[in-house]
């Protein structure tokens, strides 16, 4: 016996990486919904084999469904989520609404699975920020062997992060810049994409990070520890899918960069591909499609007493999203809601 699952937002791309990732993962599905909104009503998407024509997610009754993964933005979170929850539907959400919320657990199923159980008080899971996830994957096993104090991380965050018309200005300004009569100013970045970097993504607090930036930090404290500390400069690339990072991390204790190493290798989600040679380390063109995260580049931080430097990268379309909320759900499955 399995579960009923409705997959709300569908036909984006997380939606999307969700039914491939629920169907490769034979996740026990009795029986599965795919929800849109009304403009892209009756639109057909892939389950494994299957092909499943839309729903509307406006009229759907969430009555008897036993968890629904969200993956639409925080305003139609805002509505349906509580919706879905109330019908005795645990939602796992993607949006940031519910992150941050004291009665919602935010899980990595690597790093704290046991957070799970907490679902109750709202009937909500939060999924993290891609950036975060990845990143938390590697820092856990390092934290629980020498103690973080500090982290220093810069991102190089792919356009698919934006969604896609970010994935979709990157390709247009590519072409218009062999063809400079069809000129593709920006419209979801700030400033050009395609041959450029830039050092923005979400908008502006009042202290001068970004949103992103501040995410980072804060789910970090939520999911491994509250007492580390975590600064971040969050950057965007053209990159079309996989996020890469630049993480210097500081310790209570020494730990030796072999030793890191060692770790790594044997934490759960973590691929550690590390040969100090050209090409010895991943780039994100090479994790698209994979559920690992990659660590490359361990080295000690010789400016500091007990620090390492590494770096890290995964597909932001599944641990960043998709693999995590479905990972949420075998999690939840195997903890909570037993079947058969
Ligand atoms: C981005 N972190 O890359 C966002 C997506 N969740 O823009």
């Amino acid at each position: 016996m399995g579960y009923r699952v409705a997959v709300v937002g569908a036909t984006g791309n997380v939606g999307r990486e969700m039914l491939n990732i629920l169907a490769e993962r034979q996740f026990p599905v009795d029986e599965i919904v795919a929800l849109a909104s009304r403009k892209s009503l009756g639109s057909e998407v892939s389950f494994g084999d299957r092909t499943l024509k839309t729903k509307d997610l406006d009229t759907f009754d969430f009555t008897g469904w036993d968890i629904a993964l969200f993956a639409v933005g925080s305003d139609a979170t805002k509505i349906y989520a509580p919706k879905a929850a109330n019908s005795g539907c645990v939602v796992i959400d993607n949006s940031s609404l519910y992150r941050y919320d004291a009665d919602v657990p935010l899980v990595v199923p690597e790093v704290n699975p046991e957070a799970v159980e907490g679902y109750t008080k709202k009937n909500i899971i939060a999924n993290p920020n891609c950036s975060t996830a990845q990143m938390v994957v590697a820092l856990k096993p390092l934290h629980d062997r020498a103690t973080i104090k500090r982290v220093v991380v810069s991102t190089y965050q792919s356009v698919s992060g934006a969604g896609k018309e970010g994935i979709d200005e990157l390709w247009d300004q590519t072409k218009s810049i062999y063809n400079p009569t069809d000129d593709k100013p920006a419209r979801k970045f700030t400033k050009q994409i395609a041959f450029n970097v830039i050092p923005h993504i979400d908008v502006f607090m009042d202290s001068g990070e970004t949103k992103e930036e501040w995410k980072m930090v804060a789910e970090t404290k939520k999911i491994v520890d509250p007492s580390i500390k975590v600064t971040a400069t969050c950057v965007r690339v053209p990159v079309f899918v996989g996020h890469s990072e630049a993480v210097n991390i500081e310790f209570e204790e020494f730990l030796d960069a072999d030793e890191a190493r060692d770790i790594l290798r044997e934490a759960p989600g973590v691929m550690v591909i590390d040969k100090r040679q050209d090409g010895g380390y991943v780039t994100p063109i090479e994790c698209v499609g994979d559920y690992a995260t990659f660590i490359s580049r361990i080295r000690q931080d010789s400016t500091i007493e007990n620090g390492i430097n590494l770096w890290c990268v995964s597909d932001n379309l599944r641990k960043g999203a998709a693999l995590n909320a479905v990972q949420i759900a075998e999690t939840l499955g195997m903890r909570c809601l037993k079947k058969g």
